[in-house]
């Protein structure tokens, strides 16, 4: 017999996705056992969040995800998704995090946007450059709860789109250029991935214009000094005890941190 969600239903969803990624256990995907619509999996997304400032973490800003076609075509899904990135995912730059934290963890280049004021409307792609304090580049963590990697859209909304960790390099002026630059993931100093920012939605800017879009459509914040990761440009590579990460964005300068 199909389940319905209804709100007890999803607070249960919630803590069992909290609970998964808490102790590196994953779980089966909530689409092999239930259907759920869009906007319960935001809710649930919600909810999933709420376990978390309610353990002491706050919100620190925004990913967008599958921004890029090697995103959309690695993962098996089409449409762009946001999620919220807490205190408690943040990477230093340089640091050793423990592996055994993950069920599987995987990581990919981003680029970074850092908000001057709060965002309340919809914005357009130039409109949003009056809203950035700066531009850095920045490695993005990701982590499925869900067995194999594997989900669909609604199930990976309802994960927090597999956020896990992010590290942010340099602080760069918001006037630096983001068109056509090579984006580089190097696994233990070797070439992992390759892309370029025109990936990313053909103009990374876009991506930030399409945050403000889902923000209003899910009742997300955005709020002066989030940070907004625009999404990878290339595809994600699984990381290992005794390897580092690194990216590097064109010129910008590289970071990078190790896995233990
Ligand atoms: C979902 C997160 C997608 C991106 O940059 O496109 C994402 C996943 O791939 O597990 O973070
Ligand atoms: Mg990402």
């Amino acid at each position: 017999m199909t389940q319905h969600s209804n709100n007890s239903n999803l607070s249960e969803l919630a803590l069992s996705l909290h609970q998964a990624a808490m102790m590196a256990e994953p779980i089966n995907q909530i689409s092999s056992q239930q259907a759920i619509s869009l906007s319960d999996a935001y809710q649930i997304q919600q909810n999933l969040i709420q376990h978390r400032v309610d353990s002491g973490s706050t919100i620190i800003g925004v990913k967008m995800g599958f921004t890029s076609e090697a995103k959309m075509k690695q993962m098996g899904v089409n449409d762009m998704i946001i999620g919220i990135l807490t205190q408690d995912m943040w990477i230093d730059e340089g640091q050793s995090i423990q592996r055994n934290q993950f069920i599987h963890p995987r990581v990919e280049p981003e680029i970074c946007f850092i908000l001057s004021k709060d965002i309340d409307s919809v914005l357009s792609e130039n409109e949003v450059k009056e809203y950035v304090e700066c531009i850095c580049p920045a490695i993005e963590l990701i982590d499925s709860r869900y067995q194999n990697f594997k989900f669909s859209l609604e199930d990976v909304v309802a994960d927090n789109c597999s956020s896990a960790g992010f590290c942010v390099g340099e602080k760069l002026d918001p006037s630096t250029p983001l068109l056509d630059l090579p984006i580089t993931l190097k696994i233990n100093n070797e070439i992992a991935e390759q892309g370029n920012s025109n990936d990313i939605l053909d103009n990374p800017w876009r991506s930030l214009a399409a945050a403000t879009r889902l923000a209003i459509q899910f009742n997300i914040p955005l709020k002066k000094g989030y940070y907004v990761l625009a999404g990878a440009a290339t595809s994600a590579a699984f990381i290992q005890p005794d390897q580092s990460v690194t990216a590097e964005v064109h010129s910008m300068p590289s970071l990078g941190f190790n896995m233990i």
